[in-house]
């Protein structure tokens, strides 16, 4: 026998102490002298199934679940089978002829496995391809029980939760931290049924129209041509688009802005963005809009430290919320609404609520916290659940209505058109992620990928075969009943309303909310998409766009872009700010915040032991920095050492602290230049890296701190002592402190040109 196979026999036995498995031993290859086979690890029954994982029940046109014990179809038993559950003793070499010889067609097994493999990819998400999903629980306040049916919003009512986060342009394999619009899309597996809240972390849309929906996407999507660039608006095709359709810009400029690179999934808003409709028990309606606001607040990065994330992390918000979740820093957002009557204009305020570019300010209307949402468990297989799972904007309950908004319209085609061609027919509320938890009993039969085994005949109604079953259900027993909301006598046209010709009052809105900072980051991003576009004529008139809104923006991005800035086309709306909108000038919890502890074999160890201690009773992450891994000190206090400072790099942390004298690292640059045959450069101290890590972290608005001798480090890194947001002292645990509460405010946002 195989040599190699021997040898991991051996490994096993010894490890097992015994070379047979469960059984009286697992069966090896055939043949008198093959030896038993023994497993790497101990064959163990399989972990059950979580809830929502099992597969469905089956239920027959009656209602009764026709008893597929579904565990069975998933992996279970200890030994490696085929798909047909025959035990296999070998999967580690074709059928051959002789271990010299030919392959042999008759390998069904060799078949199997590679024809599975040749089909393991299912088509991307046309759109918001890249994703990452968790599973939680949303529990009701039953605030909003006056104005809604629905069960799940009563008084303290749990729903388990699915959520997938994603960005809207790139492939499943594109960076995180691009900039883009992120969805937020929620699925409530409610006792009447699953309610998906399919939203975005931008409450408006850039068009008003699903007809539009194919143009917009194929302008943001990379060229057809090349195929460049990916998961990015800074293109020619993009901003061709938004200018030549000018409702797009107030969306446009919400993407410009800090909200279109957030500092993390859960430091994002979400918006349902339509207006819905809400019904109460009586049958009365109300027009509402639903909001999502994070606990932690709402944040952003910098683009100089988006940019670099890409490369140095493109997984990292996929990771930021797993290892939250991991870590049991738990994200949770407070569920709202904003409630408007349900006039017959559908206005409020002068505002349509029918048009999906239009926010209501906060301040008009003020959001009312209705539940509480929290994430509480990472998915244990990505494809089962955060690829496979299938949203829809009309998957709706009793007491959630929809409104004529143009664009929701289209949307409740579409979604059901694309899970047939992603998810392979029409069974896709089968997969397990989708199943309701409410008993299912509809007349659907057959088709691509059924896994139900139906009982019966009569799959039609009304019927006298299978006792008249199912029963449809009234207001009082649960049914979903539209509400029955006039439709005005009108003629047949393809035109929009007048109102929605207004496409430069709330970018307007949102421009003067904005804080200096935050009013130089949009400037900043509108100067740096439109300089690669190619084309003069679209940069110049996305100026004339930018000087509809403001002409301190707009002169601002033709300053940046070497271009004379327009005169506006339209009176400048008079509208006032909504402060609410700006995410300057609030301070929010730190829990979950990194600190980078900054240090080296012989810096402040009792210190940096101490202030770990504090961050970490403090809710927040502190992670080690040195100049190499390993420990620092010895003895049971000694100190893991997390980030080296070769994988150290600024972006992940939201603050730093440098401890005594951090050191030189072992591979430091003067060494590689020796052995590339360079003169060695002199080694500076500290570490030319540190130094790096510093000054990134100062431009990028982070809190910085220094202790016991730590001043040197951020010194030789140019950054003055008595900078904003710059803090020493003796002990680390006093930096700390300081540093603690300049986090609270996310940014030192003095430190930015605007502010200073
Ligand atoms: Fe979507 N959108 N969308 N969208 N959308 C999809 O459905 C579509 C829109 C949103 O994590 C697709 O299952 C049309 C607004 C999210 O699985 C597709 C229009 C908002 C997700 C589709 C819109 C969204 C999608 C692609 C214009 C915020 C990801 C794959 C009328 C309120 C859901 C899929 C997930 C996904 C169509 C506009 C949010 C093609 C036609 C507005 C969060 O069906």
């Amino acid at each position: 026998t195989n040599p190699l196979k021997r040898a991991a026999d051996k490994v096993a036995d010894a490890l097992h102490g015994e070379p047979a498995g469960p059984e009286g031993g697992i069966p090896g290859k055939p043949g008198p002298e093959s030896p038993p086979v023994a497993e790497p690890t101990r064959p163990h029954e399989p972990y059950p199934p979580k809830p929502d994982q099992s597969g469905p029940d089956t239920v027959s046109p009656t209602g009764q679940p026709t008893g597929a014990d579904q565990a069975r179809m998933a992996q279970s038993g200890s030994y490696l089978t085929s798909a047909q559950g025959t035990r296999l003793y070998d999967t580690d070499h074709s059928l051959k002829a002789g271990p010299r010889g030919p392959v042999l067609l008759q390998d069904h097994h060799l078949r199997e496995k590679i024809t599975h493999f040749d089909h393991e990819r299912i088509p991307e998400r046309v759109v918001h391809a890249r994703g990452a999903g968790a599973h939680g629980v949303f529990r009701s306040y039953g605030t909003a029980a006056d104005v809604t049916k629905a069960a799940f919003l009563a008084e303290d009512v749990e729903t388990p939760v699915f959520v997938r986060f994603s960005t809207v342009l790139g492939s499943r394999g594109s960076a995180d931290t691009v900039r883009d619009t992120r969805g937020f899309a929620t699925k409530f597996y409610t006792s009447e049924g699953v309610f998906d809240l399919v939203g975005n972390n931008i409450p408006v849309f850039f068009i008003q129209d699903a007809i539009k929906f194919p143009d917009v996407i194929h302008a943001g999507k990379p060229h057809p041509d090349r195929e460049i660039p990916q998961a990015q608006s800074a293109h020619d095709t993009f901003w061709d688009f938004v200018t030549l359709h000018t409702e797009a810009t107030h969306h446009t400029l919400w993407n410009m802005s800090d909200r279109g690179i957030p500092r993390s999934f859960r430091t994002m808003e979400g918006f349902g963005v339509h207006t819905f409709r809400m019904v109460d028990a009586a049958g009365g309606t109300t027009l509402v809009k639903f909001h999502w606001k994070p606990k932690l607040g709402v944040h952003s990065l910098v683009w100089e430290e988006a940019q670099l994330i890409n490369g140095m992390d493109p997984d990292f918000h996929r990771r930021d919320l797993a290892d939250a979740i991991e870590a049991g820093a738990y994200p949770e957002w407070e569920f709202g609404i904003q409630t408007f009557p349900d006039t017959p204009d559908q206005t409020f305020e002068g505002i349509d609520l029918l048009d999906p570019t239009n926010i209501v300010p906060e301040e008009l209307a003020p959001v009312q916290p209705i539940g509480l949402l929290t994430l509480d468990r990472n998915p244990s297989n990505f494809f089962a659940e955060t690829e496979q799972v299938a949203f829809h904007p009309g998957h709706l309950v009793p007491g959630i209505d929809i409104t004529d908004d143009p664009l929701l319209a289209g949307r409740l085609f579409s979604y059901l058109d694309t899970q047939i061609t992603r998810l392979a027919g029409p069974n896709f509320a089968q997969i397990p992620i989708n199943r309701p938890h409410a008993p299912v009993n509809d007349m659907t039969r057959d088709g691509f990928h059924q896994t139900a085994v139906h009982r019966g005949v009569a799959p039609y109604r009304p019927n006298s075969l299978d006792g008249g079953c199912p029963f449809t259900a009234g207001a009082d027993t649960g049914a979903y009943i539209e509400a029955p909301v006039r439709v005005p006598e009108a003629t047949k046209v393809r035109e929009a309303p007048e109102t929605f010709e207004d496409h430069f009052s709330q970018p307007r809105r949102f421009w003067l909310s904005m804080s200096p900072v935050e009013r130089e980051h949009i400037i900043g991003a509108y100067s740096f998409e439109l300089a690669k576009c190619y084309e003069q004529a679209i940069r110049e008139r996305a100026l004339q766009v930018l000087a509809n809104i403001d002409p301190e923006l707009c002169a601002g991005v033709a300053a940046g872009l070497g271009l004379p800035a327009p005169e506006p086309t339209v009176p400048l709306a008079d509208v006032e700010p909504s402060p609410a909108l700006s995410q300057v000038g609030r301070t929010w919890p730190t829990d979950g915040r990194i600190i980078g502890i900054v240090t080296g074999p012989d810096g402040d160890l009792d210190g940096v032991r101490a202030v770990r201690q504090e961050v970490l009773d403090g809710g927040m992450v502190p992670l080690i920095v040195a100049p190499a891994g390993g420990t620092l000190g010895a003895g049971p206090d000694a100190l893991t050492v997390q980030r080296t400072y070769a994988t150290a790099r600024s972006v992940e942390f939201d603050a730093l602290l440098v401890a005594g004298t951090p050191g030189v690292g072992a591979d430091a640059y003067g060494a590689r230049d020796a052995k590339a045959g360079h003169p060695t450069i002199q080694q500076a101290t500290p570490d030319p890296r540190v130094g790096l890590l510093l000054s990134e972290a100062y431009r990028h608005g982070k809190a910085i701190g220094a202790a016991k001798g730590g001043e040197a480090a951020l010194e030789a890194a140019g950054i003055p002592l008595d900078a904003p947001g710059v803090v020493a002292a003796d002990a680390a645990t006093a930096v700390l402190q300081q540093l603690a509460q300049l986090l609270g405010s996310h940014r030192v946002w003095e430190r930015f040109p605007a502010a200073a």
